[in-house]
């Protein structure tokens, strides 16, 4: 029998969106709702350096933010490039109950989230302001850093007890990426993707070569080829390899969810994890297999 309801994020913080999401899916709801309250937990942790609120800027000095998200009729909404908006996550949302559109980007998506009540929130901190002088004085040439700075994007997918699938990505991206730099988290297929019909999967990481391989999109097709959760997730990571040749120098992470409430993940590089809950799993952190040390 299939496994319900499912929750599974990226991380260590993943345990605090779980336990949120968890609330809803053990309470009978949504696995939409789920995604996004969970998530939400995330963005407005300011120890969270790199998901909304106290983040590492842009390498002009400020947060710009992408998140995504996926509900189980495969409808999604995005935002990219989203400034001093606490919640990426539900403007996202709202994209994609509100507007017949996927995606609003930059100005466009503040104007929206303002028009629709959101209030404008500084997302700044002492900790964000500091890494940003630091930065400035030590890196005159622009050179990303994975798995140091980099590497919390919060990707997050339930599974609720209708067996209803839906999915949630939201990340201030590359520290101190150029501005306007949109990352893999709010493409749609890239840093997320889920087909009710299969499964979900959401990816963390270099974003770039997530984007290159059409990464999570990739993860649901492996596994609707009859592929595991963790088979899928290592096929992908091959196909991101395959088209980056600099992939040792990157950290890419997958982690998925099947229909059946299977999970698993893969990435290139020890040093991701992912925590899922589960009627089996409380709330467990998991490392999962690598390719390289
Ligand atoms: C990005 N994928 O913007 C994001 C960053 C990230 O874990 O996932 N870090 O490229």
């Amino acid at each position: 029998p299939p496994i319900r309801p499912v929750v599974i994020a990226t991380w260590q913080h993943g345990q605090a969106a779980n336990a949120r999401a968890w609330e809803i899916l053990s309470a009978g709801g949504s696995a939409l709702d789920a995604a996004e309250a969970g998530v939400m937990v995330t963005e407005a942790d300011p120890e969270v350096h790199t998901v909304g609120r106290g983040s590492f800027p842009d390498r002009d000095g400020t947060i710009t933010l992408d998140a995504c998200i996926m509900n189980a009729e495969g409808n999604c909404g995005s935002v990219a490039a989203l400034q001093d908006i606490l919640h990426p996550v539900s403007v996202a949302r709202m994209v994609m109950e509100k507007t017949p559109h996927v995606m609003l980007v930059g100005q466009g998506a503040k104007d929206f989230a303002l028009a629709q009540g959101m209030e404008e929130t500084d997302l700044m901190t002492d900790f964000s302001r500091d890494e940003w002088a630091k930065w400035k004085q030590g890196n005159p040439d622009y050179r990303p850093r994975i798995n140091i700075e980099n590497h919390d994007t919060i990707g997050l997918l339930t599974l609720d007890s209708n067996g209803d699938l839906a999915g949630a990505c939201t990340t201030s991206g590359a520290a101190f990426k150029y501005h306007g730099r949109v990352g893999d988290s709010p493409i749609i297929g890239a840093g997320l993707y889920v087909d009710n019909e299969i499964g979900g999967a959401t990816a963390t990481g270099w974003g770039e070569a997530v984007i290159r391989a059409c990464g999570c999109f990739l993860v649901v097709e492996f596994m609707r080829q009859g592929h595991s959760p963790t088979e899928a997730c290592r096929l992908a990571v091959e196909r991101v390899i395959s088209k980056n040749p600099d992939w040792k120098d990157i950290q890419v992470g997958f982690i998925a969810l099947n229909k059946r409430g299977e999970t698993g993940g893969y990435c290139i590089q020890s040093g991701f994890d992912y925590a899922v809950q589960s009627p089996a799993l409380a709330n467990e952190m998991f490392a999962p297999d690598f390719k390289i040390e």
